[in-house]
């Protein structure tokens, strides 16, 4: 009985945290209105403004108390007691973590509270209105007008809520607490090697939608016969009068209609032998509409097929290296979250000259300009879970969480031909608890994207005993379809010499690929090649590793750690590191070191 009650709180428990309204994609095209900007905020560490001095939460009251943040209040009387005034704190910029933004929360790690005012006309009655986050670092409550909308947990992926029965013309408040304190059960955990960004990372919009909209899709090229594209559409509908969904792709002259099924959707199938494929010399993305009685979605699609054959993968059925370089989400030279379209142009126009045709965004779903441009640029993008170092495996909250926010990146980029892997996590240490749980989390990737790679960055071992030769020794190489890993032999494990040592013995007949190695480099630091944080230490490490890995016969992709050095507060060392991870191939400030070269040449070379 008494299980039976635990099993009952931690099922409702998950059900409250994780029952999300779905996720409205492909808002990029859509009409929407901006509510970036400034927004009034409160810095609340004691997390006054949510309960009160016995600790119960304001929101569980029947009539919240005005001492809520989230009701907006102001003292009308001279008698009132109010305790706070978003209107006379100070502002800050939405999109934009607060860490980079205010000098007093570089490492402040609790909650603030957000406020935008705004007035807003609907341009048809029976409309529907929704806001909608990119993202928000970590854990986000969500009030308009005093009520609240929702929760959503996790910093990278987006989120909506529908807000048309509470929106008013005029004067409306909408409050957000974000809150990004870091806890072991949460995904990423408590220790990770990057900052942890607090705030509205992301655009904040509202999107205006017909009773009827299309909400989600998943097109793409039929992954068993390249002369069809197959999808499935769904309709967000309040009536049943939305019954008919137009496909409409006129540079192949396809313009099909279908009637929905009772759930509001649709599944199709088209023949055309006319398709250009998304490739990487050519990129080719088709404008893509959706259509019903009153509501229209154009999307820029590309259609490839991505697979594996033995150790080759292969990109519309011919085989592609992976020349990659791994990534953080920073704004390149003003410092920070990243979010703009411009700063996803610089880092990826930096990894174009380094050569690269693919890039693996570390650790978490980065925004989604990124993964658009890929899109244009012709470049392969590797997106991941923050299922990173040691997660609690044992814990089924956890692993609901890392579903979730997996299944929010996969309903954001499904439709970009770009992404060719969904990473499952980053050097986990392997147990049967940890194997579960990736499993897991691999089962339903499959099920969620049956077209695309899994993947995770593993780690590598001696071989039987052997610390000459290097191996995988991991369960989870099975269920993998490319067999990816760290190794920082050279930096983490002996000197730059131990290199030309090492020899491996990979029993998997996949690809393989160095999802990282590297070395920390200060920009402009010159000396002997033995010395750590020299340019010449990072560029002998880059020249000694890719003749080592050379030799690992799979060996079809490398992301080497990092484009770019960021900022991380593991990273202490006065003079060398002031709270910077020094491994990038650039500085901060997007000065290029001696090992850029190194791997722009190799690369060069390379077939
Ligand atoms: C790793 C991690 C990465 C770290 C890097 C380092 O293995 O995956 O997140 O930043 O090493 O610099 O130590």
């Amino acid at each position: 009985m008494k299980l039976q009650y635990i099993l009952f709180i931690i099922l409702w428990k998950s059900v409250t945290i994780y029952a999300q309204e779905k996720l409205i994609i492909n808002t990029y095209n859509r009409e929407t209105t901006s509510l970036n900007g400034q927004w009034k905020y409160i810095i609340d560490p004691y997390e006054n403004g949510f309960y009160n001095y016995r600790y119960q939460p304001f929101e569980n009251q029947k009539e919240p108390s005005t001492s809520a943040f989230f009701t907006n209040s102001k003292a009308k009387k001279k008698s009132d007691l109010i305790e706070y005034d978003f209107d006379k704190m100070g502002s800050i910029t939405i999109p934009g973590d607060w860490n980079t933004q205010k000098e007093n929360l570089l490492y402040y790690e609790g909650t603030v509270w957000f406020k935008k005012s705004f007035n807003y006309n609907k341009s048809e009655k029976q409309n529907r209105v929704f806001v909608y986050f990119g993202a928000s670092n970590y854990e986000t409550d969500v009030y308009l007008n005093g009520k609240k909308l929702g929760k959503h947990i996790g910093g990278f992926t987006p989120f909506n809520f529908e807000i048309t029965e509470l929106l008013k013309e005029k004067d409306n408040f909408l409050v957000v607490k974000v809150d990004n304190k870091r806890h072991k059960d949460a995904v990423p955990t408590l220790n990770t090697d990057w900052w942890n960004y607090g705030g509205i990372t992301r655009d904040v919009k509202l999107v205006e939608t017909s009773e009827g909209f299309i909400q989600d899709y998943f097109i793409q090229l039929d992954p068993k016969d390249k002369k069809k594209i197959s999808g499935e559409i769904t309709l967000n509908r309040k009536s049943k009068k939305y019954e008919k969904v137009t496909v409409n792709i006129p540079e192949l002259k396809i313009k099909e209609t279908y009637t929905v099924n009772n759930k509001g959707k649709i599944d199709f199938s088209i023949a055309s032998s006319k398709i250009k494929y998304w490739s990487l010399e050519n990129p080719y993305l088709y404008s893509v509409t959706l259509s019903t009685k009153d509501d229209e979605v154009t999307d820029q699609i590309g259609f490839r097929t991505i697979k594996t054959k033995g150790a080759d993968i292969l990109l519309n059925d011919k085989s592609v290296f992976l020349k990659g370089i791994s990534i953080h989400e920073e704004s390149p030279v003003n410092g920070g979250r990243g979010n703009s379209k411009k700063d996803a142009e610089t880092l990826l126009l930096w990894a174009k000259e380094l050569g690269c045709n693919y890039v693996r965004l570390a650790h978490y779903p980065h925004n989604e300009h990124m993964v658009r441009l890929a899109d244009k640029m012709g470049m392969l993008v590797w997106e991941e879970n923050p299922v990173y170092w040691t997660i609690s495996w044992d814990n089924e909250a956890t692993f609901l969480n890392a579903k979730n926010q997996l299944s929010e990146v996969i309903a954001r980029d499904k439709n970009r031909a770009s992404v060719i892997i969904w990473s499952m996590a980053n050097e986990t240490p392997t147990s049967d608890a940890r194997n579960a749980f990736l499993n897991k989390l691999a089962t339903y990737t499959k099920q969620e994207d049956p077209t695309r790679l899994i993947s995770a960055a593993l780690e590598q071992s001696d071989y039987k005993g052997n610390p000459k030769v290097r191996t995988i020794h991991d369960s989870f190489a099975e269920v993998v379809d490319i067999l990816s890993f760290n190794q920082y032999i050279g930096w983490y494990d002996g000197g730059i010499e131990k290199c030309k040592t090492i020899s491996w013995n990979i029993e998997y007949d996949k690809p393989v690929m160095i999802s990282e190695f590297g070395a920390g480099a200060k920009f402009g630091l010159h000396g002997e090649k033995d010395a750590r944080w020299n340019e010449e230490y990072q560029e002998y490490l880059y020249q000694e590793t890719l003749k080592m890995i050379d030799k690992v016969k799979q060996l079809r992709g490398v992301s080497p750690w990092v484009l770019v050095d960021f900022k991380s507060p593991r990273r202490v060392l006065p003079e060398i590191q002031d709270g910077w991870n020094r491994k990038g191939l650039m500085s901060e400030k997007g000065e290029k070191k001696k090992a850029f070269y190194v791997l722009q040449k190799y690369y060069n070379d390379k077939k």
